[in-house]
């Protein structure tokens, strides 16, 4: 893992781990959190997810009952808003991470509407905050929360998941329980996760109101000099795509055609196509699909480009997702650094 930070733990997944499998590895899943507060271990027999707020009949979920609840399974890609902020020109504050905060994985757990379904929602109700077992490192530090509106809360896709790649989560990507709000960036995937309120008004707390805003324009893309846009909250991911086959980082030797493999996504739809370009983003050909593991999952893609001379070669890939949403050329700018969605060029040296 590439170390972010330590204290609290901000790890890297390095591109290599993504040539390997569209799955991530839970040991190589890249890790996030706010406060250095958090808890070393959780006791699975104590542990109880309160459903509470705007409810008929408030619950005390332990993991035993969450266990026997009917399962849903989904493949997803959990990404960082942030994910590939090192990249922004010009620099923006926050985690500069390069594109490895990112990585996608078989979820496993129990709908969010049927938990929501069992407390009974009450009418006026109009949006879900969760909250977890880590803690401000200061008194009057905002404690991490999020919401969803309430009709995403209950659209059957958000999961309360205890499963991960087929293992129980690991404690740094929040065991025992986190949430996968599949196709929306991971500020909304709140790990250990023990509280769910259902609210009748709109959650005015810090982490909605004031942090994870992006300007409300295409891309979330503004000028270094603009001000007063407005805002939103981030919310869903768009199409990316990543070589994950060579990483340019060394010279290779020429050769008239190259073999080029790597992953795409197609932000909170499937992917369609991938195509390749080995000239500048001015011709392109298209790449083989891989199987196809769900909208919300990683893509594997490969295909081969010619090399038509020698010397730094700019190899790039662009995804359309099937929604029909193109990734373009140009990168789009914010200052928090978030969305980026922009065509990436890996360039190989041809000696
Ligand atoms: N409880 C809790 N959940 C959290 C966070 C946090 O700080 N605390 N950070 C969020 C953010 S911003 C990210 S990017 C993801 C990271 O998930 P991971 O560490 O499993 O990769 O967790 C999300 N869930
Ligand atoms: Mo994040």
């Amino acid at each position: 893992m590439i170390l972010q930070r330590s204290r609290p733990p901000l790890l890297e997944t390095p591109m290599s781990v993504f040539d390997q499998s569209v799955f991530t590895p839970n040991d190589q899943f890249f890790v996030r959190w706010h406060w250095a507060d958090i808890p070393t271990s959780v006791d699975a027999t104590t542990f109880r997810i309160n459903v509470h707020g705007h409810v008929v009949r408030p619950l005390s979920v332990s993991l035993t009952e969450l266990l026997a609840m009917p399962r849903v399974q989904m493949a997803a890609v959990n990404q960082c808003s942030g994910n590939s902020r090192g990249l922004f020109q010009p620099r923006v504050p926050g985690a500069q991470w390069a594109h490895g905060a990112m990585g996608n994985a078989m979820w496993m757990g129990v709908s969010l509407r049927h938990l929501l379904d069992v407390a009974g929602v009450r009418p006026g109700a109009l949006a879900v905050r969760f909250g977890a077992l880590d803690q401000p490192v200061v008194a009057g530090a905002p404690d991490f929360s999020k919401s969803l509106a309430l009709d995403h809360a209950r659209d059957g896709e958000v999961m309360v998941a205890f499963a991960m790649n087929g293992e129980q989560l690991p404690l740094l990507n929040g065991f025992p329980v986190r949430l996968i709000v599949p196709g929306w960036f991971s500020t909304y995937w709140v790990k250990m996760l023990n509280d769910i309120e259902v609210l009748d008004k709109p959650d005015d707390g810090y982490w909605m109101a004031k942090a994870y805003k992006i300007p409300d324009t295409p891309m979330a893309n503004v000028s270094p000099t603009d001000k007063d846009y407005p805002t939103v909250p981030i919310n869903r991911m768009v199409p990316r795509s990543w070589i994950t086959s060579i990483a340019g980082d060394h010279p290779v030797a020429w050769q008239p055609t190259l073999p080029i493999g790597g992953i795409a996504m197609g932000g909170d739809t499937g992917v369609s196509r991938v195509d390749l370009s080995s000239d500048g983003g001015r011709t392109w050909r298209p790449a083989q699909l891989g199987p196809d593991q769900g909208p919300y999952s990683f893509r594997r893609f490969d295909g081969v480009v010619p090399i038509r001379g020698r010397g730094a070669i700019p190899l790039m890939t662009r995804c359309t997702s099937t929604a029909g949403v193109v990734q373009p050329m140009t990168p789009n700018w914010n200052p928090g650094g978030f969305m980026r969605g922009c065509v990436e060029t890996t360039t190989v040296t041809f000696g």
